[in-house]
């Protein structure tokens, strides 16, 4: 081995020492799980009307699809992410001036459960207790599987750097 491969060896094992050093603690921070401070996250979620027998009025080419699906509505946004001690704030906008919906969530959310009528809003809040996926949709007949969306709650650990905007 000459003594340049010697010195370059050494200069490769200095840099590897000095990454290490320098990138330990912050490997060391993220598998402890940095601290989260839990937040209060706001969502406004509105029920779409996508489909209505009011715009299959004002559009005539939308009857016959409104007749053979009926109405069809959504929630939007249909995806809420928070970390896991979280208070979750959801204000839910009915748009619609005729028909009821409701914001339910299951088990083990399913404390949540509120019904929205025609052109009014409603405020659910609770804490995020449960890591994982879990299910919110609205229960009036034939909202399904359009009103269907689903809670997202990640680990704390995950929870460094969010910016609560709202
Ligand atoms: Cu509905």
């Amino acid at each position: 081995m000459s003594i340049k491969r010697i010195a370059m060896g050494g200069l490769l094992l200095a840099l590897v020492a000095g990454l290490l050093a320098v990138g330990l603690p912050t490997i060391q921070g993220q598998s402890q799980g940095a601290a989260y401070t839990p937040q209060t996250r706001n969502f406004t979620v509105v029920t779409v009307p996508t489909l209505t027998h009011e715009s299959a009025e004002a559009m005539p080419s939308y009857a016959p699809v409104v007749k053979h699906f009926g109405e069809i509505f959504t929630f939007f946004p249909d995806v809420l992410v928070v970390y896991q001690g979280d208070t979750v704030n959801v204000t839910i906008k009915n748009l619609q001036i005729d028909d009821p919906h409701t914001f339910t969530m299951s088990a083990p959310y399913d404390n949540v459960n509120v019904a929205i009528g025609p052109n009014s809003e409603q405020k659910v809040s609770f804490k995020a207790t449960d890591v994982g996926t879990f299910e919110f949709y609205c229960t009036i007949p034939g909202h399904l599987p359009y009103m269907y969306g689903q809670l997202v709650v990640l680990p704390d650990s995950m929870g460094g750097g969010y910016q609560n905007k709202q």
